[in-house]
């Protein structure tokens, strides 16, 4: 393969890390570039039409946007694949790679609600998303049996979110959902979904919700001595 490729990316976003999984299993070589969402170089707004990253330059010619295409491409180009070999399986997985961009938006949710009652309503919405999502899956481990597949690496950084979440507070979203359960952990040492993050990444993600002036900011203040004995 004799193309160059170049990753545009943010430390805490979970459609980045989609990208970086899928680089990782197809063990292609690429170059990553860090940018501050807060403060986006000119450069970047030429490439990405809509101001979001991953943005992945292919060469010196083109630059692709939107996770879930950048993640297909890179399945396309490079040996062996990632997805089912049946078309309907295929297009199964994408619909549930649908639905795990919608658990993103969720969890964006949970952690910006402003109010109790905010909090509470995305956090069942979440449990019931998670149950619908257990129903679905089968003896494991990985979503589509014993195959990694582009699915697995969205779903990696949905539960990594949990991880982290859980080392804080008490949520009590994935308590009920045994499969997922399964298939998190394994995920959770899958090396390529480790390796899709700094080994910093829990405090920057609390430090970032900490700040949202939201209600599980607030949970997160109450709960700070506790968890920082708890992690030490
Ligand atoms: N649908 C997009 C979503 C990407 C996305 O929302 N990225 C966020 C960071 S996680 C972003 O760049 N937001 C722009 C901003 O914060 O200004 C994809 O799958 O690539």
């Amino acid at each position: 393969m004799t193309r160059e490729f170049e990753l545009i990316t943010h430390v805490l976003c979970p459609y980045v890390q989609r990208s970086v999984i899928v680089l990782s299993e197809k063990r292609i070589p690429y170059r990553r570039t860090d940018i501050d969402l807060a403060n986006k170089p000119n450069w970047f707004q030429e490439i990405s039409p809509l101001g979001k990253v991953p943005v992945l330059v292919v060469g010196e010619r083109q630059s692709l946007f939107e996770s879930a295409v950048i993640c297909e491409y890179l399945n396309e180009v490079t040996p062996g694949s990632l997805h089912p070999e049946d078309p309907l399986e295929r297009a199964y997985h994408r619909a549930w790679i649908e639905f795990g961009s919608s658990l993103l938006s969720g969890i964006a949710q949970l952690y910006n609600a402003p109010t109790l009652e905010e909090f509470d309503a995305s956090r069942n919405t979440l449990r019931a998303r998670f149950g619908q999502l257990e129903e679905r899956l089968g003896s494991g481990p990985y979503f589509y049996g014993e195959n990694f597949q582009i699915i697995d690496a969205v779903y990696g950084p949905i539960f990594r979110y949990f991880d982290v979440f859980e080392s804080a507070l008490d949520l009590g979203i994935l308590d009920n959902v045994e499969k997922i359960q399964v298939w998190r952990s394994h995920l959770r040492a899958r090396e390529s979904v480790g390796q899709a993050v700094t080994f910093d990444y829990p405090d920057r993600l609390l430090d970032f919700v900490r700040k949202r002036g939201s209600y599980m900011s607030q949970l997160m203040a109450c709960t700070d001595v506790d968890s920082t004995v708890k992690r030490a």
